[in-house]
């Protein structure tokens, strides 16, 4: 294969400099494994970006996808529909869960965050409460890079750049580093508390002026931070309490990641508002959705007071081949049982994960699911970079993680047998021995 040019893509989130001076270049996949430009198998131990779940390269998606573009390329959901874009909804509500039955199409996540925001907005002024248009975000969330998401996210590189984004919105505290959470397995035992921080924020503008509140179930780009046990469970009641919206944002923790279909099953909490997309697809299509309640839905329905209840939509809304690969990949997570097969594999998963505790530079590890996060002591005036490296060395050594600071963030298809488990823990041991 001749080697592309490279200079006319800009990366996204990429050192582009560094990128093309040693490309990796990825050019097929089935299973667990990527194969690169120089015919090496490469293990995939992050669903590539989270989102892979089902593995690569399902013939049964793949098929979906190829009779659905003969068949009819796109048709608009605006004004006039498809089938297919109700179907999928429709197979979506059965396993989404409470009462997050009604489904709005997006294109990823982002736009789900952004979407997921507006509902919450524009509810509040249709049910008659138009002074609550305060969002409430947290430090070190990640809701994509729309102005909403980037708003009430908080990673600081991804908002300093960009002015004085959305007004009115406000952080609760991340939960990380609370004292004695060290090498927690599964959800940490301190810090429930910092979700008091909600009512003390409810205090400083008063409930009237707050339209809800989003967060990750588990912080997934930020480096895998579970919520301490019985947090989310209190955010739920201040929400209650005070009438704001509660926002999961699903994105990672969505199709089956921590062994539930949900977040919101795995942890027994009710979100009002949920936000989806790579999973969905098995990221063949892009494609997102924001689930919500019957309630919400109902509201807009019945109160609105224009025809159209809703000013928003994409394009690409409910498009055509999303749907299909949606529903494809519905069926092989059913029919494989993915999500309680992650559920299977998650305790051994813990303790191969726990078992870099003595590997070089390692000095916390973190675990849910099939979600694994392992902290390095960074180098002195150099955060970052030793990270960086032992993704550079990973990969030489024919391994895929992620990397977010100086964490790696390890989220392997649901499909991975232990084998591949123990492959990933070697792997990362050998290339943690180098890096300096
Ligand atoms: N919300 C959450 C919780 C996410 O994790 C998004 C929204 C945005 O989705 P899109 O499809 O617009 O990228 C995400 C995306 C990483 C990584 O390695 C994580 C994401 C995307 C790319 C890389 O941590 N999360
Ligand atoms: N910009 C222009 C000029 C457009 O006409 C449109 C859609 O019609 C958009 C942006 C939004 O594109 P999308 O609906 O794919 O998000």
């Amino acid at each position: 294969m001749n080697a592309p040019v490279l200079d006319n893509f800009w990366m996204p989130f990429t050192p582009n400099k560094v990128f093309k001076a040693k490309p990796k270049l990825l050019t097929s996949a089935k299973g667990m494994f990527y194969t690169d430009a120089d015919g090496r198998e490469i293990l995939d131990g992050a669903s590539a970006l989270w989102c892979v779940n089902a593995g690569h390269g399902r013939e049964k998606i793949t098929a979906a996808i190829q009779k659905q573009a003969a068949e009819m390329d796109f048709a608009p959901t605006f004004n006039m529909a498809h089938p297919l874009a109700f179907e999928f909804a429709h197979e979506l509500s059965k396993i989404l869960p409470y009462d997050l039955k009604r489904v709005f199409y997006t294109n990823s996540g982002s736009e789900s965050a952004d979407t997921a925001l507006k509902i919450a907005l524009a509810y509040q002024r249709v049910r008659g409460h138009g002074a609550r248009t305060r969002l409430i975000g947290r430090e070190r969330a990640y809701h994509g890079v729309g102005f909403g998401g980037i708003s009430v996210g908080g990673i600081v590189r991804n908002r300093m750049y960009f002015g004085s984004l959305l007004s009115g919105v406000d952080h609760l505290p991340h939960t990380h580093g609370v004292e004695g959470n060290l090498f927690t397995k599964g959800q940490p035992e301190h810090g429930a508390d910092l979700a008091d921080t909600l009512e003390r924020i409810v205090t400083l503008h008063d409930a009237s002026t707050i339209a809800a509140v989003i967060v990750e179930p588990v912080a997934g780009s930020t480096g895998v931070l579970a919520p301490p046990k019985g947090y989310l469970q209190r955010l739920r009641a201040i929400c209650d309490k005070h009438d704001i919206l509660l926002i999961f944002d699903e994105v990672i923790t969505g199709f089956g990641r921590l062994g539930a279909a949900f977040g919101a099953d795995y942890f027994g909490v009710r979100p009002d508002i949920m936000c989806l997309a790579k999973g969905i697809t098995n990221a063949t299509v892009p494609m997102g959705a924001v689930a919500v309640s019957t309630r919400i839905y109902d509201t807009f329905m019945q109160m609105a007071d224009t025809p159209i209840e809703f000013f928003h939509g994409y394009t690409y809304s409910g498009h055509p081949l999303a749907c299909a690969a949606g529903l494809a990949t519905l069926e092989v997570y059913r029919e494989e049982d993915l999500f309680a097969r992650a559920a299977s594999l998650a305790p051994y998963w813990e303790e191969a994960i726990h078992s870099l505790r003595d590997a070089r530079h390692v000095i916390d590890i973190r675990n849910l699911g099939l979600v694994g996060g392992i902290e390095l002591a960074s180098r002195p005036g150099a955060a970052t970079a030793r990270a960086f490296e032992a993704f550079d060395r990973c990969f030489e050594k024919g391994l895929m993680i992620r990397v977010t600071g100086d964490i790696i963030a390890l989220s392997p298809p649901l499909i991975l047998e232990k084998a591949h488990i123990d492959r990933i823990v070697e792997t990362l041991r050998a290339a943690l021995a180098e890096v300096e």
